[in-house]
């Protein structure tokens, strides 16, 4: 037919895809191996805009290598545990199981219908016990090395619905289902030790040419290491050389001179000491631990202090006391827990003494003139040391060296190496998550589950008509016998970080035996992946954290590598207009016509609507575009055009009705080109060459992820088609448009192949070569100049004679006129650049 049928072809390609297994990638073949992913998606849902241009992306990739030769793994699966799952079964009463497996149903049945080139013979799901199971065995790997333990450590509390919160479900401080403000409480909990590895994975990143610069930017600063001076104050009043009374670590020893006061954490041991005596600290400490625990909501709370009462000495000058405070600002899981104050050039200082009344004296300067300029506001440069004793005149860096010199001369502090890095706290308080495959025994203490026993499967008949972690509640789960001694033993019921699921699930597709997480020799077929496409907004976290777990089974001898990822690219979001009502509701698409004048009218009522800014779509904005509709009515291949052409892969992409209908007509184009009658003669030199150049700018682009600029080559190619008389050459054109537009058009690809009588599908072909020879330009601009003036331009063939230019130059209309008739005295010809006549 002269139209191409989505409706039709698509299912049907994708069938004799998933028939032929055509996209099962072999561990044994003998081809180069090439791995390709996109980060796995949270099964939410529904797939959304956001998935569907990540993965097509991560989908011509995968399909370009493939014709290219390469044995390819481009696997998918999903990230199924976590929140979202539970907050569904409390206010749906649907299982998170349940509620998981149908959403991801739905999305795979989604994801099959843009026709991906997945192996999904290696789907998998991390809720499933042959997935966490295994994570549950590293887990103990790790422990057996030491590279997990446990600590006391302050988590979202509310009070009100008696359970441990995560951060996203602490709201202002408040959380999100009682509304009672958010305490800080401590419990025991399980830590990785990640900043073992705190240097190395500083290093990595030197290694990582193929990574935006911005992520490694983003995570150096998130391992943000500093150099500092850490050292004991003496508490006034007591013996010199006495214990430490309070140590603190500070990264601008330089500003020493300008101290006002000592600050500890509510949690510090001395501020827990006075507590105990003092009522009033006591209650302080109640309120100052009041709110959040993440450092967003620390860093926004209103400073809280308390006086102790307490004096340190200053440990330059014995006869200077400062003044000791507890303060809500100070964390104690950070540095030593405790801070000296210097208002004048840190900003939460400066906040904390205008509101306590405490000094606010002036250490650094933009130079030594400036020792007696006003401080407005904190100035936390860097700068010239001022009204500091023998460090004036110093610049910061010269002065902090001085400063750690002396003090580890005179024996009171040291210089240290510090790492803004904390350990990866992995507890989770709540049931949907890989349970923690450890017993707790009054004797034996905490003691690993024994590997027969793996895995450690989540209970099915749990309630949550209750806050908090139903497994705490389970009746039987709870209750075994401790694997060492057999007593009577409770079982951990907390459960792991999803971040932890996703820290090797890389690993886990590239090997997938029943009886262990993964063999080693075949992952290692596949790994480093070579390209990973994903959000930026995963830049530091699940990045960082898949650095730490690749490392550390390398370092227990489980892996040969130490990074995961060779290439990552971010891609930009997919982003929408908004529609905002006249009484600020934000409106769907749908609710919204064009009403005969061209304005925007609320569908229902007829009432004006706003037209609001194209913001990144999401459900609040109401500005999301449901893939689904939209594949039914254009197909695969138009959605799957349209997300790779209009802007440059990382950045945003404007959804809009005229793109994807471009895309549409551009399908059906290539589709009319298609039928083309065959078995032309004749040569076709310019097209040759136009073809020759398409075949090298589409790979090119493709290979570096400039899938925009490929779009664009293909068509200008199909324009030039278009334009020329059959012959063979445009015959060939044809064959090789329709192998170009393979990887991003897969189903038009396969039926205009099939319909020229081509054997074997295009998906099993090659990439074509191109002719370097047939690159060059075939065409110039040559100048046209009388006496030495630009007075017109010419196009020519290459290597035009230099007769012929001339006379081709002598016959343009302005050459004519300004000659008005004459002969020129004489025309010198620089070939291929310039005809200049002398009149
Ligand atoms: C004196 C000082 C003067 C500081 C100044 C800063 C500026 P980074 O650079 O992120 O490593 N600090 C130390 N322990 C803390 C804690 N437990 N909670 C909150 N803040 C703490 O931060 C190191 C700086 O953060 C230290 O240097 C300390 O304040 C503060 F003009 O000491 B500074
Ligand atoms: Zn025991």
């Amino acid at each position: 037919t002269d139209r191409f049928d989505p409706a039709v072809a698509d299912r049907r390609w994708q069938k004799r895809w998933a028939e032929a297994r055509s996209f099962q990638a072999d561990s044994n073949s003998a081809k180069p191996k090439s791995y390709v992913l996109e980060m796995f998606p949270y099964p939410s849902g529904r797939i959304h805009m956001g998935h569907v241009r990540n993965y097509t992306m991560g989908d011509v990739l995968a399909r370009f290598r493939r014709m290219q030769g390469y044995e390819v793994l481009h696997p998918m699966g999903w990230d199924a545990f976590g929140m979202p799952a539970e907050n569904a079964a409390m206010e749906k009463k649907v299982h998170p199981g349940t509620w998981t497996r149908q959403n991801i149903a739905t999305m795979r049945e989604q994801l099959q219908r843009i026709g991906f080139a997945l192996d999904w013979s290696r789907e998998l799901a991390t809720c499933e016990p042959n997935y966490y199971g295994h994570e549950q065995s590293l887990f103990l790997d790790l422990m057996e090395a030491g590279l997990v333990f446990r600590k006391e450590s302050e988590v979202n509390w509310d009070p009100v619905d008696m359970t441990v919160l995560a951060n996203e479900q602490v709201i202002d401080g408040k959380g999100w289902r009682s509304g009672a403000p958010v305490e800080r409480k401590k419990l025991s909990q399980w830590f990785l030790k990640i900043t073992d590895f705190a240097e190395d994975l500083l290093e990595g990143l030197g290694t990582l040419d193929q990574w935006p610069d911005k992520v490694r930017l983003m995570q150096q600063n998130w391992i943000g290491k500093s150099r500092g001076l850490q050292f004991c104050f003496r508490l006034a009043g007591t013996a010199p050389g006495g214990a430490c009374d309070i140590e603190v670590f500070t990264t601008r020893p330089d500003t020493i001179f300008g101290a006002s006061f000592v600050a500890i954490s509510p949690s510090h041991p001395i501020g827990e000491a006075l507590a105990a005596e003092r009522p009033e600290v006591a209650e302080f400490i109640a309120r100052a631990r009041a709110g959040g625990t993440s450092a967003a909501e620390i860093e926004t709370a209103e400073k809280l202090g308390f006086d102790t009462g307490l004096e340190v000495l200053h440990p330059l000058d014995p006869d200077w006391r400062l003044p000791v405070w507890i303060a809500n600002f100070v964390l104690m899981d950070y540095g030593t827990g405790a801070l000296f104050g210097v208002p004048a050039h840190d900003v939460r200082d400066f906040e904390f003494a205008k509101k306590y009344h405490l000094p606010i004296r002036r250490v650094v300067a933009d130079s030594p003139r400036g020792a007696d300029e006003p401080v407005v506001e904190a100035e936390p440069g860097a700068g010239i040391a001022v009204n500091s004793r023998f460090l004036d005149g110093l610049a910061s860096d010269q002065a902090t060296a001085e400063v750690i010199k002396r003090a580890e001369a005179a024996g009171w502090g040291e210089g240290k190496t510090q790492y803004r890095l904390r350990d990866w706290g992995v507890s989770r308080q709540r049931y949907w998550g890989t349970p923690i495959p450890v017993v707790h025994c009054e004797e034996c203490g905490p003691v690993g589950v024994p590997r027969d026993q793996l895995p450690v499967v989540l209970p099915e008949d749990v309630s949550f008509e209750l806050p908090g972690n139903p497994l705490d509640r389970h009746p039987t789960w709870t209750t075994v016998d401790c694997p060492k001694c057999g007593a009577a033993a409770r079982r951990e019921t907390d459960t792991l970080d999803t971040f932890v699921d996703s820290s090797w699930y890389f690993i886990r597709f590239a090997s997938q035996p029943d009886n262990r997480p993964f063999d080693r020799a075949e992952a290692e077929k596949w790994l480093p992946v070579g390209q990973y496409i994903g959000g930026v907004e995963h830049a530091i976290l699940h990045l960082l954290y898949a650095r730490f777990w690749t490392r550390a089974l390398e370092r227990i001898g489980k892996i040969g590598i130490k990074e995961p990822f060779k290439g990552l690219f971010t891609q930009g979001m997919v982003t929408h207009e908004t529609y905002e009502s006249l009484d600020g509701r934000w409106l769907n698409p749908d609710e919204v016509a064009v009403a005969e004048n061209g304005a925007l009218v609320e569908r229902a009522t007829g009432t004006a609507v706003r037209l609001g800014r194209v913001e990144k779509m999401s459900k609040s904005k109401k500005n999301t575009v449901d893939p689904e509709p939209i594949l039914d009515r254009y197909g695969a291949d138009a959605v799957r055009w349209f997300m790779l052409s209009d802007s440059p892969p990382e950045r945003d992409l404007e959804w809009s009705e005229s793109g994807i209908e471009g895309a549409a007509r551009f399908v059906q184009r290539v589709w009319r080109l298609a039928l083309a009658p065959k078995g032309n003669d004749g040569h076709d030199a310019a097209l040759l060459r136009k073809l020759h150049r398409a075949i090298a700018a589409v790979g090119e682009a493709i290979e570096g992820l400039q899938f925009n600029k490929s779009v664009a080559a293909l068509y200008e190619l199909a324009s030039a088609i278009e334009k020329a008389k059959p012959s063979a050459t445009r015959d060939e054109a044809i064959r090789t448009l329709l192998l170009l537009i393979a990887p991003g058009a897969p189903h038009l690809a396969e039926e205009a192949w099939a319909a020229r009588g081509e054997t074997g599908m295009i998906a099993d072909a090659s990439w074509p070569a191109f002719e370097p020879g047939l690159l060059v330009d075939d065409e110039v601009t040559i100048a046209v100049q009388i006496n030495g003036k630009l007075r017109d331009t010419m196009t020519a063939a290459r290597g035009l004679s230099r007769e012929d230019a001339e006379v081709l130059a002598l016959a343009l209309p302005k050459v004519q006129a300004q000659l008005g008739g004459g002969t020129p005295r004489k025309v010198i010809v620089v070939p291929d650049r310039l005809v200049n006549i002398v009149a």
